[in-house]
């Protein structure tokens, strides 16, 4: 019998990353608690935790050696030296026949796995590429759009202090579910029980916190531009604007208010479909706060009009001052932005798309390689990402997929995006390395979690850091070896001379400065305590966060001036297992983290402006042939992205069913159980029916996080539905692309027999899936 071990860890579930305490017997996790000692998440986890072994122990849907793709079409197992090599010449022959934009990398982290990040992107800087897509860019973007315009960078990103606040307010999120905000179920809970603190929820949906919320505006799918319009049109007809914070902080509210006052207010009311005495009950729960923190998720940002409706929600907090002060919305520090800032003229190259905070929109992926142009992709790496289900339109992101010269997948797992590879590289497991997450999303205190293994890489795999560390030097892109050995002394023995050399080579080379993650891997790496070498990279940013914003740093608790202070935060980032705090700046380090630099908040935006005054009531109005309304990935109790590659994780909700109004359901003909086929321009997907009372009529959900495809014994499954079988490129926002996904305009009706047996068959061996 082998020995019980606990360890501490961190949940990989959501971008919370609550930590975890677990104990370990061989291979296996046998439980799960919350860790106590984590001051983030201070021992609260949510539903999903508890199923984390779903994840570690089962390793039969592992990838155990790289995979090549055959002449017909499956795959044949290559060793490491093979794969390495034929996709180092691979890319050496792409790299100087067409040059970097002929490169794309997908991903790079999931919610949990951040530390492969720096790799993936050095490899993609050494193939003097730019073209980088991932999750972030099919949600998040029009918010980063919308910061760089207001805060001066796109990688200026706000947090709430929902601990502290008296009015929290929950847009288009459903934190009982997602969560989303550390300990959010404790944190409702907290507010609903003081009668002075309030809870204001906008959600088309009687979600789980609307149960709890003191005021719940029940609008119509994609109104919300209207309803954010016209409660603040409201605000400033009022005159409730804080104009002390405007005056003192902010450039252009004459504009602003200008466009709020021409807002048609009963007219954009009457488009949400919410009580107008309900509106004016919201904005006297505004107005009559102390502080207030709103809270938006993607159903504020894949929902109609996404740029737009980010750029409101964060004028919500702005006219009323509850911004940079306890308990409302507040810019956050990070040990290294999640993200970058782009130039409103870095576009790609082909479709001519905006990039914003580096990143280009998963929704134009297939355009930038089914084309003839010249500069198109031909070469791509996935790592951490399954845009085969995740992304918009299936169907023609395999189908761009099949068109690449080369593909190539870093995953634990056979999944839908790796069966399209020309090669399958295995990962080591989130629970078999260093890993760390990036989603410092506190206000105004921060934390880092970086994680000690706590298993070896099972067999066959290997960590992120080294599968990029031996293409880049296959590729013939490292320093030499005696260079690299003299750095490795230096790191040893003494730091500062370290850093003077480190510096040295890559400022001499640009080669060496696009590769500099896995040159710190291979270097300080090898010196650093308990194997930690992935985490090598983590020395550069601690150095240049502590030499930016010292105070944060000697804030939190960590004590040094100058080079020390670095090197004390870089030891103190290794060495804490139950995260660290790494920045306090107060709730006034708002405004040193602002970039204008004038630290004075842009309030007017004039394309915003003009989208607003461009809003078009009859837009909102339902497709004839589509009449339903979709939330196209609902988060619900056991789905959690591609995470877990296991049905057995799932408590409830196997088959990921459809849930409709109980009048809609009978408006089809069927009931509750019965198979349904989900129709749009784009696709059909067949799905189990369910009645959900909470929905507004007129609205369906279909879960986010299925349709992983199993081979059994018996036959191909697969699990739930491929949600974006149906979703369309082009029902996106104008700007950052992001798609449409919470307002999918749908038809549902009863299935076919045929489709109907074939959904049984399937299952049944759901059960066949170990
Ligand atoms: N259980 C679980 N939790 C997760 C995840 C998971 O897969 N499963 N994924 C994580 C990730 S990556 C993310 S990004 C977050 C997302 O977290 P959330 O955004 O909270 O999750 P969703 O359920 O996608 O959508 C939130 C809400 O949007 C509402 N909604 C739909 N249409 C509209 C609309 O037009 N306007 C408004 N105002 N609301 C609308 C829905 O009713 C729903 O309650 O969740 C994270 N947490
Ligand atoms: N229709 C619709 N589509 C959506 C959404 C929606 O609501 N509706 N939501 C969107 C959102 S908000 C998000 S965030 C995305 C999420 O979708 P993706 O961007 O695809 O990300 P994940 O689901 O996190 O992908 C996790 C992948 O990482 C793999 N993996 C797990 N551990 C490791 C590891 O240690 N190393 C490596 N290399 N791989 C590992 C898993 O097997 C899996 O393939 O989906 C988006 N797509
Ligand atoms: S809130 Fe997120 S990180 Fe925390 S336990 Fe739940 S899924 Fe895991
Ligand atoms: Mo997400």
């Amino acid at each position: 019998m082998t020995a019980v071990e606990t360890h501490k860890t961190a949940c990989i579930l959501c971008y919370v990353n609550c930590g975890l305490e677990v104990e370990v017997q061989g291979r296996q996790i046998t439980k799960v608690r919350g860790d106590r000692d984590n001051p983030r998440s201070r021992g609260y986890l949510c539903q999903k935790a508890g199923r984390i072994p779903f994840y570690t122990n089962n390793t039969a849907h592992r990838l155990t050696t790289p995979l090549r793709r055959t002449p017909a079409g499956d795959f044949e197992p290559i060793d490491w030296d093979t794969a390495i090599g034929e996709i180092a010449e691979k890319l050496n022959a792409i790299r100087a026949e067409h040059g970097g934009y002929a490169f794309g990398f997908y991903g790079g982290g999931g919610q949990g796995n951040t530390l492969g990040g720096p790799y993936g992107l050095a490899l993609s800087k050494a193939m003097g590429s730019s073209i980088f897509y991932n999750a972030l860019s099919q949600e998040k973007t029009g918010d980063y759009w919308v910061n760089g315009e207001m805060f001066g960078a796109q990688n200026c990103h706000t947090a709430e202090d929902v601990d502290h606040t008296d009015l929290l307010v929950v847009i288009g999120s459903n934190p009982w579910m997602a969560n989303g905000f550390t300990r959010a179920r404790e944190a409702v809970a907290e507010i609903r029980k003081d009668p002075a603190r309030k809870l204001l929820v906008i959600d088309p949906r009687r979600t789980e916190v609307a149960e709890h919320a003191d005021l719940h505006l029940c609008l119509r799918p994609g109104t919300d531009a209207f309803l954010l319009g016209a409660i603040l049109a409201i605000i400033v007809r009022r005159g409730g604007e804080d104009r002390a914070f405007i005056a003192a902080h902010t450039e252009g509210f004459d504009a602003v208010r200008d466009a709020l006052l021409d807002i048609p207010v009963d007219d954009w009311i009457r488009v949400a479909d919410v009580p107008r005495a309900d509106v004016e009950a919201a904005v006297d729960m505004i107005l009559t706060a102390p502080s207030m923190t709103v809270r938006v998720d993607v159903g504020l940002q894949q929902a109609r009009n996404s740029t737009l409706n980010s750029y409101l929600e964060k004028l919500l907090f702005l006219l009323t001052g509850n911004f940079a002060k306890r308990g409302a919305n507040g810019l956050h520090a990070w040990l290294a932005p999640l993200m970058g800032h782009s130039r409103p003229d870095d576009v790609a190259p082909v479709t001519g798309q905006l990039k914003i905070a580096g990143l280009l929109p998963p929704n134009t992926l297939p355009a930038q390689i089914l084309t003839n142009h010249p500069e198109r992709l031909r070469a791509f790496f996935v790592d951490s990402a399954n845009p085969a289900n995740s992304v918009t339109n299936t169907a023609l992101v395999e189908q761009a997929f099949r068109a690449l010269d080369l593909m190539v997948v870093i995953d634990v797992a056979m999944t839908e995006t790796a069966r399209q590879a020309d090669y399958v590289l295995p990962a080591a497991n989130q629970f078999e390395k260093w890993e760390n997450s990036l989603f410092t999303y506190e206000y105004p205190r921060n934390y880092f979690h970086v994680r000690a293994p706590l298993f070896p890489p099972l067999e066959g795999t290997l960590v992120e850091a080294e599968i990029y560390a031996r293409i880049v030097r296959a590729m013939g892109d490292m320093p030499d070896d005696r260079t690299l050995a003299e750095l490795r002394t230096l790191a040893a023995n003494d730091r500062p001379a370290f850093a003077q050399a480190f510096r040295a080579l890559t400022r001499g080379e640009p080669k060496y400065a696009a590769i500099a993650a896995v040159i710190l891997y291979e270097t300080l790496g090898a010196t650093l305590p308990d194997g930690a070498a992935a985490a090598a990279p983590w020395w550069l940013p601690a150095h240049r966060f502590a030499a930016d914003y010292g105070e944060g740093v000697r804030g939190a608790g960590i004590q040094g001036e100058g080079f020390d202070l670095g090197e004390n935060l870089f030891a103190a980032i290794l060495s804490e297992r139950s995260s660290v705090a790494f920045s306090d700046l107060g709730y006034e380090g708002s405004w040193s983290l602002m970039k204008h630099p004038d630290r004075r908040v842009r309030l007017a935006v004039p394309a915003m402006l003009d989208w607003l005054r461009r809003l078009d009531p009859a837009d909102a109005e339902p497709d004839p042939d589509y009449p339903l309304m979709l939330i196209g990935g609902q988060r619900r109790n056991y789905n959690a992205n591609q995470i877990i590659r296991d049905p057995r994780w799932r408590k409830t909700d196997p088959h990921g069913a459809l849930h409709l109004h109980p009048g809609d359901l009978a408006a089809t003909g069927g009931g509750a159980g019965d198979w349904m086929a989900v129709e749009t321009r784009v696709g059909r997907v067949v799905v189990k029916v369910e009645v959900d009372e909470n929905l507004r009529p007129g609205q369906a959900s279909l879960p986010h996080g299925y349709g992983q495809i199993y081979d059994t014994p018996s036959g191909r499954v697969t699990v739930g539905p491929r949600l974006n079988v149906i979703t369309d490129c082009d029902d996106c926002d104008p700007i950052a692309k992001t798609p449409y996904h919470k307002n999918v305009a749908i038809r549902v009706s009863r299935a076919t027999p045929s489709e109907v047996e074939a959904m049984e068959r399937q299952a049944a061996l759901v059960g066949e899936v170990a």
